[in-house]
């Protein structure tokens, strides 16, 4: 018998203990996966706002807000994942979707909690708020608004037609297959009163009778206003080579805004031109004011107010605001993951 014709019955012999050796035609293509530098599948892209609003306003006049979910979401899904039979795996990244809600007056998404972290970002409207754990949150332009993992979250609108943006770490937890959803049992989550709320108590001034351990583990709101004039009084300062004046939304306790999900808020000032860098965590954007434009491994991105869009880990990047005006650019980000398995890691590029 030939060597070959030996190993390939021994393979299959292998195959049937339910092991493979690392000689196998499939080891070989997976260690052409690993090199000094890591790969992702995923890509840049964006997304023009004017086609997510003109898609979402049509869900809207054509769909209640029916399925098990109850949401009118519209998923912003990576091109390299588009195809995928994975329904799992058509997220904006490995680690994080991103999604266009829209909730129309008088509409009510009914409340569920799951294992995945989300948050709200205001894009447009007013007069609708959310019920997170009881409490009531108004939702504001630029507002955001978390949802922690395993927090009872539900939308009420009794204002104008509200559009945000959700972003959540579920393809993260999809691919660790530990994720969990349950609806709320009963019609509409009871209103806690507002000392039972996390508001008074995870300021800056705290009530003294309240152990560390027995307060709110998180903030659920941010104020776009609080946030711009904190960008407005750094606007003089050099701020980040990177990023400019560029804010973390942290938790009150120390740390990122959530476990998995970090969320900033950066100001380019007119004409500012940021260094280049790399990291091998991934990053989604969405320009909440101005335009500009973003180099991705040399490719330009050009973003304007609402556009949304994708840094890949690992690609070399830059923005630019080429405007007059001041830039926004808010971003949610997969840092904490990476940090927390001590596997963070960041590059100056040349000249930075
Ligand atoms: C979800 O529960 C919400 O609660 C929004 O508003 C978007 C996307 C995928 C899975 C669950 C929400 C979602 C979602």
């Amino acid at each position: 018998m030939s060597e070959q014709k030996l190993i390939q019955e021994f393979n299959e012999r292998l195959r049937e203990l339910s092991v493979e050796g690392l000689w196998s035609e499939a080891s070989d293509a997976d260690m052409a996966t690993y090199s000094k530098d890591p790969h992702t599948s995923v890509l840049p892209h964006l997304w023009k706002w004017k086609d997510l609003y003109e898609a979402i306003r049509t869900v809207g006049e054509i769909r209640g807000l029916d399925g098990m979910a109850e949401r009118r979401v519209l998923r912003l899904v990576n091109p390299a994942f588009k195809d995928s039979k994975n329904r799992r795996q058509r997220a904006t990244t490995h680690t994080m979707l991103m999604t266009v809600q829209l909730l129309k007056p008088g509409e009510i998404a009914r409340s569920h909690r799951h294992n995945f972290a989300a948050f709200r970002f205001i894009v447009k409207g007013s007069g609708a708020y959310t019920v997170v754990e009881g409490e009531k949150i108004a939702m504001e332009e630029g507002d955001l608004i978390l949802t922690p993992s395993m927090t009872w979250h539900g939308h009420h609108n009794e204002g104008e037609p509200i559009i945000w943006l959700d972003g959540l770490d579920n393809p993260l937890l999809f691919s660790l297959q530990v994720i969990t959803w349950e609806p709320f049992p009963g019609a509409i989550q009871p209103i806690k009163k507002l000392s039972e709320c996390t508001t008074p108590r995870v300021g800056m001034a705290r009530p003294v009778w309240e152990k560390p351990s027995d307060r709110p583990a998180y903030n659920l709101a941010y104020k776009w206003k609080e946030a711009y004039q904190t960008l407005k009084s750094l606007s003089d300062s050099e701020g980040s080579p990177f990023d400019g004046i560029a804010l973390e939304y942290v938790n009150p306790e120390g740390g990122h805004t959530m476990p998995t999900i970090s969320c900033g808020i950066q100001m380019l000032r007119p004409g500012e031109v940021t260094k280049t860098h790399r990291h091998n965590s991934s990053a989604i954007y969405h320009a909440f004011r101005g335009s500009g434009t973003t180099f991705i491994n040399g490719e330009e991105f050009h973003w304007n107010q609402g556009d949304c869009f994708v840094i890949p880990l690992w690609s070399w990047h830059s923005h630019q605001n080429r405007s007059k005006e001041e830039a926004m650019l808010f971003s949610m980000s997969d840092r904490p993951v990476i940090e927390a398995l001590k596997l963070y890691r960041e590059e100056p590029g040349e000249g930075a």
